[in-house]
């Protein structure tokens, strides 16, 4: 996948894209690791199911949405879509999804490792994602280890001394961009956590200079948006157009109408003023009236 890197779009308008001030993030990790529960975690709320399960929960991926510090948090779940038995075609469908969800790129991918928990297969899934996402992926991926309760308080650099080498590995890697969280927590320590990462996450999107993480798959993902938001669009100002000219024209029939009924109304009154109108003596009726008590009549 050869990854590029884009600033945010502008609307073709000019008017800011909503999106623009969006944080976009993407959790993965196997199947178990945590992944709905972290953002739920983020969320504070129950947005994604999340229990304690052998086989897959979540099956599709899924997006949910917060604010923190006036910024739109757009966290999308995915399903354990790097699990070794999970088969590709399946991981590509699922993938698709995640880019629709998350276009027109994550800011930050957060890798879900289970503290105590990270097993060959842990392993193995991380350098699926790895290699999917591409080596330019790397500088947005934030290492987001959960469980952190299973520490018993135990200072979490103090783990790390006796940590299988893998996780040891991956710190150096990733340049200790990571994160521990204790997705049982609640109240403030549940929202010191949230802040720090989304702090890291901000520190990210800074030393990237904005950018998001893309690909070809997402550009052509976006476009695909973009050109079904102009069909949309455009459908929409037709059937705008259609509905005003239908009221425009009712309207006018039943201007039409009252009209019609005004001028009907204003003959009827006119005929009935002339009706009830005193007859005016004309001439021709008066000698006729004479002619009725003419005395000659007497004789
Ligand atoms: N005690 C404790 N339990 C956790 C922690 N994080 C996750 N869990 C539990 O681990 C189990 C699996 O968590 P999920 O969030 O469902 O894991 P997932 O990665 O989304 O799993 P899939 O959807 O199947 O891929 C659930 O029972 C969670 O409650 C944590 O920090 N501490
Ligand atoms: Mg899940």
């Amino acid at each position: 996948m050869a990854a590029q890197y884009l600033r945010e779009p502008r609307t073709s308008h000019g008017l800011a894209n909503p999106r623009d001030s969006q944080l976009r993030l993407v959790l993965v990790g196997k199947t178990g690791a945590g992944k709905s529960a972290t953002g739920n975690s983020i969320l504070r709320e129950e947005v994604f199911p999340s229990s304690f399960s052998a086989v897959s929960i979540t099956k599709h991926c899924e997006k949910g949405s917060s604010t923190w510090k006036g910024r739109e948090v757009v966290i999308v779940d995915t399903p354990g879509l790097f699990d070794t038995e999970v088969p590709d075609s399946e991981t590509l469908k699922e993938i698709t999804r995640c880019m629709v969800l998350t276009s027109p790129g994550p800011h930050a991918l957060l890798l879900v490792i289970p503290v105590g928990r990270y097993t060959l297969e842990d392993q193995k899934a991380t350098e699926k994602i790895l290699t999917m996402f591409g080596e330019r992926a790397r500088e947005h991926i934030i290492l987001l280890f959960t469980w952190k309760d299973d520490l018993k308080g135990m200072d979490f650099r103090d783990y790390l001394k006796h940590a299988p080498t893998a996780i040891r590995e991956l710190i150096r890697e990733f340049r200790d961009r990571y994160c521990v969280f204790n997705n049982k927590a609640t109240g403030a320590e549940q929202e010191n956590q949230r802040e720090q990462l989304l702090a890291l996450v901000q520190d990210v999107v800074d030393k990237c200079n904005g950018r998001y993480y893309t690909n070809s798959l997402y550009q052509k993902t976006e476009e695909e948006i973009q050109k079904q938001i102009q069909v949309l669009q455009e459908y929409y100002r037709a059937e705008l157009e259609r509905v005003k000219a239908q009221i425009k024209q009712e309207l006018e029939e039943e201007i039409r109408k009252l009209k019609d009924e005004l001028e009907q109304q204003k003959r009827k009154r006119h005929q009935d003023r002339e009706c009830r109108r005193p007859k005016k003596m004309t001439p021709s009726f008066l000698s006729l009236s004479l002619e009725k008590i003419s005395p000659l009549d007497s004789f």
